[in-house]
């Protein structure tokens, strides 16, 4: 079986766009690899975390995973800050990358685009995660559109220290779906709905009560047409409604664009909200009944799992640039 590797940082509210673009499939594509999921802590510090809030986010955030079916009985649930190999490898790759190609990255140039100097943390962001999926011999990791350039880089860097210190490294394969990849903020569909928004209406929390969720849906900005069509660039709001619509039924964009068509935006706001409603009933009674001290568990023996992996990596690893 192949392996895979996915994390999730733990740098807010868990929302939608992460559910559909990402933990939905993992729950899924989990029965078909050998998979690891990762809390991934130490890439959320890139940006200031509240560190009262801090630990209660990480807890949440691997709950989250348990309710949407993530299962520790087939895959590997673990804290990234607790396997500290992650940061050793990290030290290796960094020195074998270039400053350059960093800064060349579109998520570094978004993020710091205002021209303030950035934190190195955040330039080095994209050599973390590298060390995330080489250390485990990840040879799949899912990734939001986002993300593809990353691991293009994490492909690169394998090759050059196989290149430079003999065949360590397997190169790993993106795993993406088109649709869903990218969720826009309710508030503003041309940005992706985001954990650090400013407003809580950019995004459906996993655990909005149902009327939240239709509060939040029908307040999204569309446009000031009336017709119901997926375009995205024209579109963006009427789009995303539609993307969401569909993902949450389980059903083709396409198909949901012809049902609606001749519709009133109305209509279609109040289907898309019962239809995210329904979408996380499920979960969300999950969420209520599972406690911390489980969570706590699972993180426990997952944390014991990575570990080995982690440890027998690193010192190839080590013995491949001759510190051992
Ligand atoms: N809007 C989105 N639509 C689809 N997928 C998304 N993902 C994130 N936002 C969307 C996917 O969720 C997984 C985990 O993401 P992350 O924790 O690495 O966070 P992120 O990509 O940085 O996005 P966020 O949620 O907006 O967090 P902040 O605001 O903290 O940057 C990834 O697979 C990601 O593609």
């Amino acid at each position: 079986m192949k392996r895979l590797f996915s994390g999730i940082q733990p740098s807010g509210t868990i929302h939608l766009g992460n559910y559909l673009g990402a933990i939905k499939r993992w729950v899924t594509i989990q029965e078909k690899y050998d998979s690891i999921f990762s809390v991934v802590d130490l890439h959320a510090l890139t940006v200031y975390q509240d560190p009262k809030k801090f630990r209660n986010q990480i807890i949440d955030t691997a709950k989250i995973l348990l309710a949407s079916g993530i299962d520790p009985e087939k895959s590997i649930i673990f804290v990234q800050s607790e396997i500290a190999e992650h940061l050793e490898l990290y030290w290796i790759l960094n020195s074998i990358t270039k400053v350059a190609e960093l800064e060349l990255m579109t998520q570094y140039k978004d993020k710091t685009q205002n021209g303030k100097s950035s934190t190195a943390g955040l330039l080095n962001y994209p050599v973390l995660m590298a060390s995330d999926i080489l250390l485990y011999d990840a040879q799949i990791v899912p990734v939001g559109e986002d993300q593809r350039q990353h691991l293009e880089l994490t492909r690169e860097l394998a090759r050059r220290f196989n290149g430079l210190y003999g065949k360590t490294f397997k190169e790993p394969e993106e795993l993406i779906e088109k649709v869903g990849s990218k969720i826009m903020g309710l508030d503003n569909p041309t940005k992706k709905m985001s954990k650090s928004a400013s407003s809580e209406y950019n995004y459906i929390a996993l655990t909005d009560e149902p009327e939240k969720i239709k509060d939040k849906i029908k307040k999204a900005v569309t446009d000031s047409e009336t017709l119901i069509k997926y375009d995205p660039l024209k579109k963006p709001g009427i789009s995303n409604l539609l993307t969401i619509l569909a993902l949450s039924l389980g059903k083709d964009v396409k198909e949901i664009e012809n049902k609606y068509f001749g519709e009133n935006y109305g209509r279609l706001k109040i289907d898309c909200a019962d239809a995210v409603v329904q979408l996380l009933s499920k979960f969300q009674e999950n969420y209520k009944k599972i406690s911390d001290k489980k969570v706590e568990s699972v993180l426990k023996k997952g944390a014991a799992s990575a570990g080995k992996i982690a440890l027998q990596k690193i010192e190839e690893v080590y013995q491949k640039v001759g510190l051992r």
